[in-house]
């Protein structure tokens, strides 16, 4: 190996490990969440999806703004999406729910009001009709 061949050698291999220390780093929050402190949810809503429609806990689903919840959502048949919105429609966040896996997200809201769930992926003819408004209430 030429000297010129070593030294792109040290540099590339001081290049990835600058960078997985940067990306892996707990003051990246997702990986805080991920690898080092992941934080406990105060609840667990579990959300079926069967035919096109979502079944939600009896008691609803109320969150407090700041406090971490998981939402484990289950499909019975084919894949949807489980996509959460805002009142003006914006999207806060969604995951695909895959037939016979415990899909999961942990989330902590940050701001209070009644949030919109939405099937976010084409599932089949009753796709369009998969909203529930006001489905999520998010408390302060
Ligand atoms: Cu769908």
């Amino acid at each position: 190996m030429e000297k010129a061949e070593k030294r792109w050698l040290v540099i590339l291999v001081a290049v990835a490990v600058v960078f997985n220390a940067t990306t892996l780093s707990p003051l990246v929050p997702w990986q805080n969440w991920l690898f080092w402190s992941p934080p406990t949810p105060v609840e667990e809503f579990h959300i079926r999806m069967k035919n096109y429609t979502f079944q939600l806990p009896p008691d609803g689903i109320t969150v407090q703004v700041g406090e971490p919840v998981r939402f484990i959502v289950t499909s019975e048949d084919v894949t949807y999406g489980f996509g959460v919105f805002r009142e003006d429609g914006s999207i806060v966040f969604q995951m695909q729910v895959l037939p016979g896996y415990r899909n999961s997200i942990l989330w902590v809201f940050d701001e209070p009001g009644d949030y919109t769930i939405r099937s976010t992926e084409y599932s089949g003819p009753y796709h369009p009709h998969m909203v529930l408004p006001n489905a999520i209430r998010v408390v302060e």
